[in-house]
């Protein structure tokens, strides 16, 4: 067996790890305190005298992106090496504009594309995300409306995410494992919405490679914080907001009472959305 070989994480637990290495899963320690998660490359060592696909992480390479959440100001990372965020958006349990808001925010300031999957449709009357599809497709977000259950529409979410890392993100229970399980085939048990514990809920961050895609699926993606993005960054995840504050005719305009503030004038003549203006307030102004 070769001496050092590299991987990516592909599931991690609290203390170990799987990672993906030549086409073998090799069950890993991590050699000191190195911080990692799933969809990090690593540098493996097989294990000597132990089974035969243990080993140990010696290094992790260097990442193209990442994924952080916080909590109580502490920053922690949730994944890496991602080219897109699937935001997960249902009617029940609901999903509100904040939240979608939020993570686009999220995904701007990471460098990482995000998008829309209107999801359960199989629920719902026709058009029910009509103002939700008006909104974000108008600022340029490329949207899907799908049942991951009833597998409906999910020829074209399936080219879109081709080549791809991508990370679904959503409430609990908005269908990011059934969505999972849809396009690899796997079977990953789903959250039992009748029971309140949740007992199939997600637990453990994976990551699944059909070939095709890459999908992670992972707890650490619902209750969401961005204490680690500055309030000055957030207008970036705002890209029409951000366009028209460069008209505003102070530099540091405060855009809510403000003279001469261009993007308050956008919100009245209904070029920018006012869920979207409202939740940039909320957010950039968030202690
Ligand atoms: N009707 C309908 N139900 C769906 C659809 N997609 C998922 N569900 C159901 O919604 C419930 C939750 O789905 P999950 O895939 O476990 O949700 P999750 O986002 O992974 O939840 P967590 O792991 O707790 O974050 C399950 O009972 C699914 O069967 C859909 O398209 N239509
Ligand atoms: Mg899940
Ligand atoms: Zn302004």
């Amino acid at each position: 067996m070769l001496k050092v070989q590299t991987g990516q994480i592909v599931e991690f637990y609290s203390n170990s790890c799987l990672v993906l290495a030549n086409g073998n899963n090799f069950k890993c320690k991590i050699q000191g305190r190195i911080n990692l998660v799933v969809g990090d490359f690593v540098e493996i060592e097989p294990l000597v005298g132990a089974d035969y696909f243990e080993a140990l992480v010696k290094k992790r390479l260097d990442r193209s992106s990442v994924l952080y959440k916080s909590k109580e100001n502490v920053k922690k990372p949730i994944a890496s090496n991602i080219s897109h965020i699937g935001i997960l958006v249902t009617k029940s349990p609901k999903t509100s504009l904040e939240f979608i808001d939020k993570w686009i925010a999220i995904s701007i300031n990471a460098s990482i594309e995000p998008f829309i999957i209107f999801n359960k449709i199989d629920a719902l009357e026709e058009n029910a995300f009509s103002k939700e599809q008006s909104i974000y497709k108008n600022i340029g977000i490329k949207t899907f409306e799908i049942s991951a259950k009833l597998l409906t529409n999910l020829n074209c979410l399936e080219k879109f995410l081709a080549k791809k890392t991508t990370i679904f993100v959503g409430n609990s229970g908005s269908g990011k494992s059934t969505l999972t399980s849809a396009m690899t085939g796997k079977e990953i048990l789903s959250r039992d919405l009748s029971n309140n514990q949740g007992v199939h809920t997600t637990s453990v961050s994976t990551l699944y490679n059909t070939g095709e895609m890459q999908l992670i699926d992972s707890p650490g993606v619902r209750d969401i914080n961005l204490d680690h993005l500055t309030p000055n960054k957030i207008i970036f995840g705002f890209s029409e907001i951000y366009r028209f504050s460069s008209k505003c005719e102070f530099p540091n305009c405060n855009h809510i009472n403000d003279r001469g503030c261009a993007v308050i004038e956008a919100v009245k003549n209904g070029e920018i959305e006012e869920s979207r203006y409202n939740n940039f307030i909320v957010l950039s102004q968030r202690k």
